[in-house]
């Protein structure tokens, strides 16, 4: 069957209508489109008490056109990665009530009584228990996916089922190619121009890159979500599952590092942002403690479940054991910070930028926000091997910002 893009309201309803049961035939559905990202388009569906999401994926990126084609095989790896986090950490993500390839879409549950946690940092909402919930739903990524549990086969399997060309060439350019050059397609802030010009010539920085850069492109390590940052996590602290993931249409297997890093660097850069926000300096300051407390919070709970996860379920008789576990844990806190840099630096020299910091409206503060963040960046793509764990790191971050 040929792809047909949803263009009536009536096309959204009636591929709802045909799919699920959750309406039960009612005349009365509303649909509202509610996407805000860049790539996909997104409609809620619903009848006053109930409600769901239709996300689908045509064959370009939706802000730019027909001019940057981009593969509709990303939504089959988006339904499949959520199935698989559904799997490997139950609650984590929204419910898939249906995918089809035909329409190129996916059916899932509405979570809308979730917020963003990238709106909630910048409101300097309190959120006790998400960064621990995210410590677990990382490790449960990482582990399920690992040598540490995977048979030979399954992780081939999983590797050819996860195969996203056109998603990670955009992720090589738009991370590790355009903001380590002056690049026609970076957003350079102008009070930052000289920054930028100093961040292209560091051939130190260039080369600490390039080790991740080949990680990335080489490494097929685990299952990533691929575009972990704050936007596409949505939280509930008095929820059960007080996170749910979404958005994983970038997955694809690669180093453990990626997705920690990704993560990391979204609550620096709105700690950076913090340091020039509107709002008393105090607060300001305090919040930004409270993300260098998450972060740690976050990393200790990582590691915790991921040792017990190793613990109870690993039978290689070479992986089994606490060393090798600590060994590899070492490691992915050394690439985490390592791409937690490089993605610091692609949301402030290069073309996709971030609320935290864009909402500081005059340049020259927002240059300062944006001097930290790179400040920060370069701590920790040139010295990530050098920190023996995340509070070593947190303190050493806090030394580099504050409120004013
Ligand atoms: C041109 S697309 C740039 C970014 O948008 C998506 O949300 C991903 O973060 C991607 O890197
Ligand atoms: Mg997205």
């Amino acid at each position: 069957m040929s792809f047909k893009q949803f263009s009536t309201d009536q096309d959204v309803i009636d591929f709802v209508q045909t799919h699920t049961a959750v309406f039960n035939n009612s005349p009365d559905l509303t649909v509202t489109e509610i996407g805000d990202g860049n790539i996909n388009f997104v409609y809620r569906v619903g009848d006053g008490n109930d409600s769901l999401i239709v996300k689908q994926a045509l064959p370009y990126i939706r802000v730019i056109g027909e001019a940057w084609p981009l593969s509709q095989d990303r939504i089959r790896i988006e339904a499949k990665a959520l199935k698989q986090s559904e799997a490997f950490c139950p609650g984590s993500v929204p419910e898939v009530y249906h995918y089809d390839a035909a329409s190129c879409a996916i059916i899932m549950a509405d979570i809308g009584q979730y917020r963003n946690l990238r709106q909630a940092l910048t409101e300097r909402q309190p959120l006790p228990g998400v960064a621990e919930s995210l410590g677990v739903f990382l490790a449960s990524s990482l582990f399920y996916s690992s040598d540490f549990y995977l048979s030979s086969s399954a992780r081939k399997a999983m590797v050819q089922d996860f195969i996203n060309p056109d998603l990670c060439q955009i992720s090589e350019e738009v991370y590790f190619w355009d903001p380590f050059c002056d690049h026609e397609r970076n957003n350079v802030n102008p009070p930052l121009a000289a920054r930028a010009a100093a961040w292209w010539q560091d051939d130190e920085l260039k080369q600490a890159v390039a080790r991740l850069k080949m990680k990335f492109q080489s490494q097929a390590q685990v299952l990533l979500h691929g575009d972990l940052h704050t936007g596409s996590v949505f939280v509930d602290p008095a929820a059960e599952n007080k996170v749910k993931v979404i958005d994983p249409e970038f997955a694809f297997v690669g180093p453990a590092g990626f997705d920690p890093g990704v993560l990391i660097a979204n609550y620096l850069l709105n700690l950076a942002g913090q340091a020039r926000a509107e709002g008393d300096p105090a607060e300001r300051h305090a919040y930004q403690q409270s993300i260098l407390s998450d972060l740690n919070d976050l990393w200790c709970s990582l590691s915790q479940h991921f040792h017990g996860l190793a613990a109870e379920h690993t039978l290689d008789p070479c992986l089994k054991g606490t060393a090798i576990v600590d060994a590899w844990l070492a490691e992915l806190l050394t690439d985490s910070l390592g791409f937690a840099g490089v993605e610091m630096t692609r949301r402030t020299l290069g073309v996709a930028h971030v609320a935290d910091v864009e909402q500081i409206e005059d340049a020259q503060a927002r240059a300062e926000a944006q001097t930290m963040c790179l400040d920060i960046a370069d701590l920790l793509i040139k010295h990530a091997p050098q920190f023996s764990g995340m509070p070593v790191i947190t303190a050493a971050v806090s030394e580099l910002s504050f409120c004013r």
